[in-house]
C-alpha cells in the first residue's frame, strides 16, 4: 500500500514539480461541472497561470478573458468551442488561443475530456495589433528536429510573430534523447507531460517525472531533461517571448 505521507511533488522558490497525487480542486466562476486544478499561479511566484480542467457530465466553460490571454489544449476527449464568429468541435491535440478581452464558450463536452490551459497577462507591443482568436491542430503542426538531433522534435503551436508574447510548444524526445545542454535563460516555463517519462534537472536537483506531471521553471532556473522508458516522452510547454527585458 502507498504511504499517503509521500509525494513526488516539490515547490521551491524557482521551480516546482506537481504530480497528480497532490491535487486539490478549485472553483472557477463560469467553469461549471468540472474539476479544475490550478497547477501554476502567481501565488507561487510565477508570472503565468496553468490549469488542468477535467469535464464531468454537463460541463461548460463560459467567460471573457480579462488582462490575461488563455491558450486551451485538448489532452483527450471532445468539446465544442464558440469564440468570435467561429464555432468548432475540438478533440485530442486541438487547441484554441483566446486573446485578452474576448468572450468564449465551451459546451457539449464528452465526459472525462481534459484540457490544459496556459494564461499570461498580455503585453501589447506598440505598432502591432493584438493577435486574433486562433484555432489549430497539433497533428498538422510540423515537427522538425531540434538543433539537428533526430531524437528530439519541437512543434511550435502559435505563430512566431512579434504580436504574440507567449509561445506554446510540444517537445518530443525519443527514449535516450536529451536536451543538448543545460539551459540557463530569462524565459519562464510552465509544462505538462502528455506522454512517457524521464529525469528532469532543475536548479541542480534531479526529479523523475512522467505523464500527468506539471513543472514550473522560473526565469534562470537551470534545466535539462533526458527521456527514459520504451515510448517517447512528450511535453507541452509555455514560454514568454518577444518582449523587452525590463
Ligand atoms: O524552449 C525552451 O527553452 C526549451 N528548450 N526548454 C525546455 O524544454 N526546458
Ligand atoms: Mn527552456
Amino acid at each position: 500500500m502507498e504511504i499517503s505521507a509521500l509525494t513526488r511533488s516539490v515547490v521551491k522558490s524557482n521551480h516546482a514539480v506537481i504530480s497528480p497525487d497532490g491535487y486539490v480542486n478549485s472553483v472557477v466562476p463560469g467553469w461549471t461541472n468540472c474539476r479544475v486544478n490550478v497547477l501554476i499561479n502567481e501565488q507561487m511566484g510565477a508570472r503565468l497561470g496553468q490549469t488542468l480542467i477535467t469535464a464531468n457530465e454537463g460541463c461548460t466553460l463560459h467567460g471573457t478573458t480579462a488582462a490575461s490571454q488563455i491558450f486551451f489544449y485538448v489532452i483527450g476527449g471532445q468539446v465544442t468551442v464558440k469564440a468570435g464568429t467561429s464555432e468548432k468541435v475540438l478533440d485530442s491535440g486541438h487547441f484554441v488561443y483566446i486573446p485578452s478581452g474576448q468572450s468564449y464558450r465551451f459546451d457539449h463536452f464528452a465526459p472525462g475530456t481534459q484540457l490544459v490551459t496556459f494564461h499570461k497577462v498580455y503585453e501589447k507591443l506598440e505598432g502591432y495589433e493584438t493577435p486574433p482568436i486562433l484555432f489549430g491542430d497539433a497533428a498538422y503542426v510540423p515537427a522538425p528536429t531540434y538543433l539537428g538531433d533526430p531524437a528530439l522534435r519541437l512543434q511550435v503551436l502559435l505563430p512566431e510573430h512579434l504580436s504574440f508574447d507567449m509561445a506554446v510548444n510540444i517537445f518530443t524526445y525519443d527514449p535516450g534523447g536529451h536536451l543538448p545542454f543545460v539551459e540557463t535563460h530569462i524565459m519562464e516555463h510552465g509544462l505538462l507531460y502528455l506522454q512517457g517519462q524521464g529525469i528532469y534537472m532543475l536548479d541542480h536537483q534531479w526529479y523523475p517525472v512522467k505523464k500527468g506531471d506539471t513543472i514550473w521553471m522560473a526565469p534562470y532556473c537551470q534545466q535539462w531533461f533526458t527521456a527514459m522508458g520504451k515510448e517517447p516522452a512528450v511535453y507541452i510547454y509555455y514560454k514568454n517571448v518577444n518582449r523587452y527585458p525590463a
